[in-house]
C-alpha cells in the first residue's frame, strides 16, 4: 500500500475496467478492443505527478528535494551547482542512469552523481548529459511523484537556463523556490509570468526560513503574494520552509517540525491524488464508456442474432459484412487525405523557415555591426570571442520567437485539422451504426469520439562556434586591419548558422508532425475498429454462450452507469 490511498473514483473506475476485462476473457470481444482497455488501464495505474523544483540560482533547490528526501542524494553548495536535469523517481535499489546527448545510456553509483550534474565537475555540461535519472526508495516518490531538479534559472551560465526552459513543456506542475533573501526579485518576477503559460500549476516555496524571524517570515510572505497578485497569479498558494531544518528534523527521526516540510508534503499528495489523479480518472472513464457503449451494442444485436432463423441470420449477416466493408473503405481513403493535409502542413512549416532565414541574414549582420561598434577598443581573438556569443545570442532569438509564432499557428491548423476528421469519423461511424441497428431493428444512440491532435515540443538548438583561433601571423596586424578581418569572418558565420538551425529545426518539426499524425491516423482507425470488430465477433459466435448474452447486456449497464458518473467534472 502506498502512502496515498486511492480516491473511491479511482478504485470504482479499475473495478469498471477489470469487468471489461473479465468479459474480454469469456470470449465476448476482440484483440483491439482487449488491447484498448489494457492501455486505459495502464494509464490509470500510471497516475505520476510531474513535479519540477525550479527558481533562480542557490535558492535551495536541491536541499529542497533532499530534505523531502530525507538524505543528501543531489549536491548543493554556495556556487551555481546543478547544471543538468534530474528526474528523481521511486525505485527499490537507490541509482542513477545518465543519458547522454548521442543517445547513449550509463548506469552509475549514487556516490559520483556529483561528477556529472554538477557545474565544477562538468563546466558548460562537456560530458555533453542530456539527463539523469535517479531512482530512490523514498515513500513520498512512491506515491507516484517524479520530482525534477533543474539548474538554476539567471544562472551565470547561460546554457544553465536554457536546459530549464528547454524541458518546461513536459511537467504537470512545479515548485518555484524563493528564499528569504530577498524574497523574489524582478527576474523572478519575469520566469514566474513565463511559467504561467507553461505549467497547469504552480506552487511557490519561501525557503531558507530559519534565516528570518517567525515575524519577518511573516512580512516577507505578504510581500510576496502582493507581488504575485500584481504579475496576475490567481490565489497563488505559497509555502514557508527551511529545508535544513527539514533535513535536520528527518536525519534526526523526531521532533516537532518546525520547518514547514509537514504542510508541503501533504499539499503535494493531496495534489497529485484530488486533482491529477481526478482529471485522469475523468479522461479514462471518458474512454472506457465508448468502449462499454460498443460492447454493448454489439452483445443487444448478438441477443437479436439468436432469436432468428438460420435463413434470415444468413441474410443480415451478409448485409452486415458488407457495411463494415464498407466502412472499412471510407476509413482507409480517410487516411490518405489526412497523410495530404499533413504535407501540405510540412511545406508551409519549410516555406516559413526559408522565408525567416532570408530575412534574419541582413537584420543579423546588421546588429553584428551596430555591436562591434560599440566595442571599438577590443581586438584579435577577444574581439572574435565578444562577436561570436553575440552572434549566439542573435541567432538564439531569431528562431526563439519564430518558433513560439510557428508553434502557435501550427497547433491551429492541426485544431481545425483534427477537428474536421474526427467529425468524419464520427460520421461514418454513426451511419454504420445506423445501419445495423436499423437491420438488427435495435435503438441506436452514437457516443461521438475524440481524438485530440497535438505535436510536442522537444527543441534542442545546437549553437556551434563559428569563430575559430586567428592564425598567429595574423595578430601582428595593426589594429584598423585586424578588427575588420575578425568582423568580416563573423559576418561569414552568419548565414551557416542560421542554416545549420534552420536545417535541425525542419528536420525537427518534419518528426513531431510525423510521429503526430501517425498517432492520430492510429487512433481513429483503432475507434472504428473497436465498433467493426465487435459486430463480427458478435454475429460470428451464435452457438457459444446463448446464456451468457443477457446478462452480459445488465453488466455493461452497470459499467456504463459508473462510467458516465465518473467522467462528469465534479
Ligand atoms: N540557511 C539555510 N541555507 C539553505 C537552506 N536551503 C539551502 N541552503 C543553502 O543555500 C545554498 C544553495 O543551496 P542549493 O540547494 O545548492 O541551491 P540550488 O537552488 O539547488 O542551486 P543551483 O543548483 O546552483 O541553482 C547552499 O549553501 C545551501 O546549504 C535553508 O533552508 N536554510
Ligand atoms: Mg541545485
Amino acid at each position: 500500500m502506498t502512502i496515498v490511498d486511492k480516491s473511491v473514483e479511482r478504485l470504482s473506475m479499475e473495478s469498471a475496467l477489470h469487468t471489461l476485462l473479465r468479459m474480454e476473457d469469456c470470449g465476448a470481444g476482440n484483440g483491439g478492443l482487449r488491447e484498448k482497455l489494457l492501455s486505459l488501464e495502464k494509464k490509470l495505474a500510471s497516475n505520476q505527478l510531474h513535479l519540477a523544483v525550479l527558481g533562480q540560482m542557490k535558492r535551495g533547490k536541491s536541499s529542497f528535494i533532499n530534505a523531502l528526501l530525507g538524505t543528501e542524494i543531489l549536491p548543493t553548495g554556495v556556487l551555481p551547482v546543478t547544471s543538468v536535469i534530474t528526474e528523481i523517481r521511486y525505485g527499490v535499489v537507490p541509482e542513477a542512469a545518465i543519458f547522454y546527448r548521442t543517445g547513449q545510456r550509463e548506469k552509475i553509483a549514487l556516490s559520483v552523481l556529483a561528477d556529472y550534474i554538477t557545474e565544477s565537475a562538468n563546466p558548460g555540461n562537456k560530458k555533453r548529459v542530456a539527463s539523469v535519472e535517479i531512482s530512490y526508495p523514498s515513500t513520498f516518490l512512491e506515491a507516484g511523484i517524479v520530482l525534477i531538479d533543474t539548474p538554476g534559472i539567471g544562472s551565470t551560465h547561460a546554457h544553465n537556463t536554457r536546459t530549464t526552459e528547454s524541458y518546461l513543456q513536459q511537467v504537470d506542475a512545479a515548485i518555484v523556490v524563493l528564499s528569504v533573501d530577498p524574497p523574489i526579485t524582478e527576474i523572478e518576477s519575469q520566469f514566474v509570468k513565463s511559467l504561467k503559460e507553461d505549467i497547469p500549476k504552480l506552487f511557490f516555496l519561501l525557503n531558507k526560513t530559519d534565516l528570518a524571524s517567525a515575524a519577518e517570515v511573516s512580512n516577507l510572505g505578504c510581500f510576496l503574494r502582493d507581488e504575485l497578485t500584481r504579475i496576475q497569479m490567481e490565489s497563488p498558494e505559497v509555502f514557508f520552509l527551511s529545508a535544513r531544518r527539514a533535513l535536520q528534523r528527518k536525519r534526526d527521526g523526531a521532533g516537532e517540525d518546525l520547518s514547514g516540510m509537514q504542510t508541503l508534503e501533504r499539499r503535494l499528495r493531496n495534489f497529485l491524488l484530488e486533482e491529477k489523479g481526478q482529471v485522469l480518472v475523468r479522461s479514462v472513464a471518458m474512454d472506457t464508456l465508448q468502449v462499454a457503449r460498443t460492447l454493448k451494442f454489439a452483445a443487444v444485436i448478438g441477443t437479436r442474432a439468436q432469436a432468428l432463423s438460420p435463413q434470415e441470420l444468413d441474410r443480415k449477416r451478409m448485409a452486415l459484412d458488407h457495411l463494415l466493408v464498407q466502412t472499412e473503405v471510407e476509413v482507409r481513403e480517410l487516411g490518405v487525405l489526412l497523410r495530404q493535409h499533413a504535407a501540405e502542413i510540412v511545406a508551409r512549416v519549410e516555406g516559413d523557415l526559408t522565408a525567416r532565414v532570408e530575412a534574419s541574414v541582413p537584420r543579423v549582420r546588421q546588429h553584428l555591426k551596430s555591436f562591434y561598434s560599440l566595442h571599438a577598443k577590443a581586438t584579435g581573438q577577444a574581439l572574435g570571442a565578444l562577436l561570436e556569443s553575440f552572434l549566439i545570442q542573435e541567432v538564439d532569438g531569431v528562431f526563439r520567437c519564430w518558433r513560439l509564432q510557428e508553434d502557435a499557428k501550427i497547433e491551429a491548423q492541426l485544431g481545425t485539422l483534427s477537428g474536421r476528421f474526427v467529425a468524419h469519423t464520427n460520421a461514418i461511424l454513426e451511419r454504420l451504426e445506423k445501419a445495423a441497428g436499423l437491420l438488427f431493428e435495435i435503438p441506436v444512440e452514437h457516443v461521438s469520439i475524440q481524438c485530440p491532435l497535438r505535436v510536442e515540443s522537444h527543441l534542442y538548438y545546437k549553437v556551434e562556434r563559428v569563430f575559430h583561433s586567428l592564425d598567429s601571423f595574423l595578430l601582428v596586424l595593426p589594429r584598423f586591419l585586424l578588427r575588420p578581418l575578425v568582423l568580416r569572418r563573423l559576418e561569414g558565420g552568419i548565414r551557416r548558422l542560421l542554416d545549420m538551425n534552420a536545417g535541425r529545426i525542419r528536420y525537427d518539426y518534419l518528426e513531431r508532425l510525423r510521429a503526430s499524425m501517425a498517432e492520430f491516423e492510429q487512433e481513429l482507425c483503432a475507434a472504428v475498429g473497436m465498433v467493426t470488430e465487435s459486430l463480427r465477433s458478435v454475429l460470428y459466435k451464435r452457438n457459444h454462450g446463448n446464456q451468457r448474452e443477457t446478462p452480459a447486456v445488465a453488466i455493461l449497464d452497470a459499467v456504463i452507469q459508473d462510467c458516465s458518473q465518473l467522467s462528469l467534472d465534479s
